[in-house]
């Protein structure tokens, strides 16, 4: 940890049927691909914005930024909708379960959460917005193994978004956890 500098992101994330079932989905692939990195059960999430390194001293102003977002915004509801990749052919470099549902509360979310942390010192994020849970990276599937297939058996029950998360990323004995760090309870 150097200078005590953290490197966090906020997420948002999911009951626990809803890792089960992606889970699932990455078990199904995980059995048909040649290679790929599989992100574990417990690291699942949906991103709404990655902050990289952050030292000691702006941390207390980014929970109090994210405080006001949370106040003012209320819960929602989304659901997984498809599987698709970043990367257009085999061996795919991310893919991911999309979500559809209240895309508009979710972007506005996550809008407002940019423009918050902005406003204390962190790079806007210009690209667009791609809301997407990873499941795996450098994933290496045969030419009959379409990504719709796996979009097939996505059940599409909704789940409440009722808070999102401040997350430090760390690695501890070589492996990749993350530690929630604060809750944000968005208003019900
Ligand atoms: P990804 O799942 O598409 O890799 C923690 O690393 C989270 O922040 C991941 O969900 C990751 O998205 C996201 N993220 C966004 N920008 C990132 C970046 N420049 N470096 C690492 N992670 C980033």
């Amino acid at each position: 940890e150097m200078g005590g500098n953290m490197r966090l992101f906020v997420a948002i994330e999911f009951p626990e049927e809803i890792l089960c079932e992606l889970e699932g989905i990455q078990n199904k692939m995980r059995a048909l691909a040649g290679y790929g990195r599989f992100v574990t059960k417990s690291n699942l999430h949906l991103t709404l914005q990655f902050l990289g390194e952050v030292s000691r001293q702006e941390f207390g102003p980014i929970v109090s930024a994210l405080h006001r977002v949370a106040k003012i915004q209320p819960a929602f509801s989304i659901r997984l909708s498809r599987v698709g990749s970043f990367g257009k052919s085999s061996p795919f470099r991310v893919i991911w379960a999309g979500v559809d549902g209240d895309i508009p509360r979710l972007t506005r979310l996550q809008k407002d959460i940019v423009t918050a942390l902005g406003k204390v010192g962190f790079l806007q994020e210009t690209r667009p917005y791609q809301p997407h849970i990873t499941l795996g990276r450098d994933v290496e599937l045969s030419g009959k193994e379409s990504l719709g297939n796996f979009s097939r058996i996505l059940a599409s029950a909704s789940f409440p978004v009722k808070q999102f998360v401040l997350k430090e990323s760390k690695i501890e004995n070589g492996k990749l956890v993350y530690h929630s760090l604060h809750f944000f309870r968005l208003v019900i």
